[in-house]
Order: structure tokens, then sequence, then C-alpha cells
């Protein structure tokens, strides 16, 4: 797409405008927080006008005590703030060749903030989960019907589960962001946040948490955000859940001048689940020779690191092609391909960027 034809909304790229998807620019990039203001926007509803004084979330299910509670009583209970890296199943759609279907996300379908709230472990212990329980349901407050002849009848609201032992182990019901209150497109009043895991799971506009002691098979969980997975040679259908290890590189940008023969900040972010980021490497040449970059700051569980290399560019103007490649503390480092058997989804392969130096 001709750059200079993208649409704007307040500083981010419009993927879409109904449902509102919006996407921040990634050479935007500069610290550690992204501003609230410069937060990716993914919906797939209108966006829910809720009344904070008329809002309730409940708890019910697989549950001694299922109850119910609304926003002052939320905010009675112990919170804690923590910096999450919250990022699109589907970011980087855009580099996948032959193009494919779906919000068309480039860099920008990613960023990480300060989320303030409950745990959902309190919740949980406070509605007595019964020993059978294995998931907890989180369900959102939008919906509206598909046109997917694979969606159920009749209206769908937005829902994921997550297994009982990552809801209690770290899983927030946030009402702040970058410490103010939670603006309505990022799920005014209640959020979950499941760090670690790709966004689907931070279901926004809360409003009921079912403990269940069955596999969830809602449509988000199975039917959309899911990829084949396979198992003996089989191919099975599993939800989408960790995000993949993966760089970005912020500046400079695709298409991007630099001058030849001087010194050139290159710099971006990296981010993986469990473990840390232990290493970004960048190539200059497209692959061929690879650098190791500065990592930036302490790591944070669950969040990005930030990552800068002073680059001396060559003497001769032409195109370079230069591609981040991050490792973890587990080992894990990014693959040269997207797999095919993740459809559109957990795009974690080299991402290159071509600037041009003159
Ligand atoms: N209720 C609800 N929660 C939702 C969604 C949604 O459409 N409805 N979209 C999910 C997806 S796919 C993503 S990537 C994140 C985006 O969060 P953000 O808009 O705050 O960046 O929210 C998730 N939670
Ligand atoms: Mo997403």
């Amino acid at each position: 797409m001709d750059e200079t034809s993208e649409k704007f909304i307040s500083g981010k790229i419009v993927r879409g405008e109904s449902p509102l998807n919006l996407e921040m620019p990634f050479e935007k990039l500069e610290a550690f927080l992204t501003p609230t203001e410069s937060f990716y926007v993914r919906t797939h509803f209108p966006i829910p006008a809720i009344d904070r004084d008329a809002w309730w979330l409940r708890v019910e299910g697989e549950v001694e005590k299922p109850f119910a509670i609304n926003y002052e009583q939320l905010l009675e209970f112990e919170s804690i703030t923590v910096p999450v890296t919250l990022e699109c199943a589907g970011n980087s759609r855009n580099f996948l060749e032959p193009k494919v279907k779906g919000v068309q996300w480039g860099l920008g379908a990613v960023g990480t903030a300060e989320w303030t709230g409950v745990p959902l472990s309190i919740l949980l212990d406070r509605a007595g989960v019964e020993a059978n329980a294995s998931e907890v349901i989180l369900e959102g407050t939008d919906g509206g019907m598909l046109d997917d002849p694979k969606s159920p009848p009749g209206k769908l609201r937005f829902a994921r589960s997550v297994p009982l032992k990552k809801a209690r182990h770290d899983v927030l019901l946030a009402y702040k962001m970058n410490g103010s209150e939670l603006p309505p497109e990022h799920g005014f009043p209640v959020r979950a946040i499941v760090p670690g895991w790709y966004a689907m799971a931070s279901i926004k506009w809360l409003q009921r948490i079912i403990v269940t002691d069955e596999p969830f098979t809602g449509y988000y969980q199975t039917i959309d955000y899911a990829y084949w997975n396979r198992r003996a040679e089989v191919a099975e259908l599993t939800p989408l859940t960790e995000m993949q290890i993966k760089a970005e590189i912020a500046k400079p940008a695709e298409g991007e001048t630099v001058p030849a023969n001087s010194s050139v900040r290159v710099h971006g972010a990296a981010w993986t689940s469990d473990g840390e980021i232990t290493k970004v490497e960048l190539s200059t040449d497209g692959g061929s020779t690879w650098n190791e970059t500065n990592l930036l700051s302490e790591p944070k569980p669950n969040a990005w690191r930030l990552w800068e290399f002073n680059w001396q560019t060559p003497r001769t103007p032409g195109t370079q092609t230069l591609i981040a490649r991050a490792t973890d503390s587990l080992g894990r480092t990014q693959p040269v391909l997207h797999d095919a058997d993740r459809g559109t989804y957990m795009i974690n392969h080299l991402l290159p960027i071509q600037v041009e130096v003159c």
C-alpha cells in the first residue's frame, strides 16, 4: 500500500474503522512504557458504553459461593501494578507472503503499559473454587453477529479461557492503564491482563468469570485465535496461548533514508513469554553477518526489552536490509520463515527492513 494513503486517528494508523482497529506506527517507539494514546487498539465489535456505577462483575460456575461485585467493591481489594507487554496474535501479518485475510497489522500491534488491578486469584479464593475445576472463562460485554458460517447463529460475545493454574498465578483484573482510568477502547471499566500470552486472552469490558471443569471451546478459542498443532502427526486446532519470542526494529523504519558513512542509531524492542531476553542481534547486510546489540535497562518478566545498536553505515549508497533476531534465557530464537501451521497468527519469523543509504 502507498504509505501516503494511510489514514490516522490520534497518531495511530487506521487498520479498520468498524470495528475499530488502530496501530501504533512502531517507529514512534521511544520508551519502555507505551503512552496510552499511542497504544494499539483491537476490537471485534462496537466499543460498549459502560456506566461504571451500573457495572457488575459476576464470578460463577464451579465455585462454592458465586457472587457479583461492583466497581467500588473491586477497588477495595488489594491491588498491584505491573508492566506487561500485549501483542496481538496477528501482529506483523502484512509481512506474510502471499497476502492473507485479516487486519493488516505492520509492526505496531504491540505495546507495553503499566497495569493496575486486582489479582484474579483473590476473587477465585473468595468464590471458593471446586476441586474439579480446570479452567476460567473470561467474558466481555461486547458482542454481535458475525457473517462467518462457522460462527454460532445469533449473538456472540468475546470470550476466552485460561487454565486455572495460570488464572491463579498472574492474571490481573486491571482498572488502570499507565496510572489512569482505562480508556473505553482499552476495556473500561475493567479488563483482564494475561501476562505472557497473546493479547486476545486479555479480555476487555469484563463482565463474567466462569470457572469450569471442561476445556472451553468457544468461537474465539477454537475457531478463531487457534492454530494447527501436530501431535503424533495429526493436526489439531489448538488455542493460541504464549507469545513467541520476537524482536522488532523501530528505527530506521522501512524505506527510510540514512546517510552513508556515518553512525546511525538502530533501535527497537524484543520480547518472549517465559524466560527473559538475553540477546538481540542485528544484521545490516540481509542476514550474512550479525552484531550483538546493547540491551537497555533490566529485564522484567512479561515485558519487552528495548535494545539499540550504533550502525556504521556503508561508504557507498544503496539499499541495505536490516534484520533483528532475539534469543531468550530458555535458548529460544526466531525462525527464519513463518510456519504455515500457524495460519495468520504467531508471526515471529525474521522481519527484514529495507533502508536506503545515500
Ligand atoms: N472483550 C474483548 N476483549 C478483547 C478483544 C475484544 O474484541 N473484545 N480483543 C482482544 C484482542 S485480539 C487484543 S489484541 C487485545 C487488544 O487490546 P487493546 O485494544 O487494549 O490494545 O484485546 C483483546 N481483548
Ligand atoms: Mo489480537
